[in-house]
């Protein structure tokens, strides 16, 4: 049995509720494929997320990282290939707004993505989910996480897939949001769980 780290947010900016918290809780615990699945939340905070996820992954010492976040608007399934070492945006749940900060002085302009992005595509259309590859996960909180995953992953000599998903609204959030795209919490947990099962298959 392998051990996956799977990592939500919590609620920011004008989002009251995070789909990917309701996710993380309830897939933790569980069995998927070759995995038994360590779930954890995280907080929207440019300053500590990164040493957070650190610390997850010391506690964990898990053989792969998938970290979610709500992109909300969008209106699919979308596997992040790349992150960047920008950090930029709008006012993080501590009040920071950094501005065009680089992640890591020393770290390189870019990580792409070493979870199995395409296959994962396949195997959502396939179940009937609208899914598709982007290009890119912004500069706010999640870009932020992915680049500290690769970078610690990469940096300690640790061969294990470490990448990052975006996921629309949920049904409820966008009710309280009022203008967002949105899926039944059902359809996004059912999602992960099908992307986690290509995960599984491809170690
Ligand atoms: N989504 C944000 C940060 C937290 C989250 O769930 C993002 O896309 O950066």
């Amino acid at each position: 049995m392998k051990t996956l780290l799977l990592t939500g947010f919590e609620p920011f900016l004008s989002f009251t509720l995070n789909p990917t918290m309701k996710i993380v809780e309830e897939l933790n615990g569980q069995h998927i494929g070759d995995f038994q699945i360590v779930g954890k939340t995280m907080t929207v905070d440019f300053k500590s997320s990164g040493e957070q996820l650190i610390s997850f992954i010391k506690e964990v010492k898990p053989d792969a990282i998938i970290s979610l976040g709500l992109a909300g608007g969008r209106s699919k399934i979308t596997l992040e290939r790349i992150a960047i070492n920008i950090k930029d945006g709008a006012a993080d749940n501590e009040g920071n707004i950094p501005v065009d900060e680089m992640i890591q002085l020393d770290g390189p302009a870019g990580y792409m993505s070493t979870l199995p992005i395409r296959l994962m595509v396949e195997k959502l259309r396939e179940l009937g989910y609208p899914a598709s590859i982007s290009n890119t996960a912004g500069t706010y909180l999640c870009n932020n996480v992915m680049y500290e995953g690769l970078h610690y992953v990469q940096t300690n000599d640790m061969d294990i897939p470490s990448g990052f998903i975006h996921i629309p609204a949920s049904h409820a959030l966008a009710i309280e949001h009022g203008d967002v795209p949105s899926w039944s919490h059902d359809d996004l947990k059912s999602s992960i769980s099908g992307c986690i099962s290509v995960l599984s298959d491809s170690l």
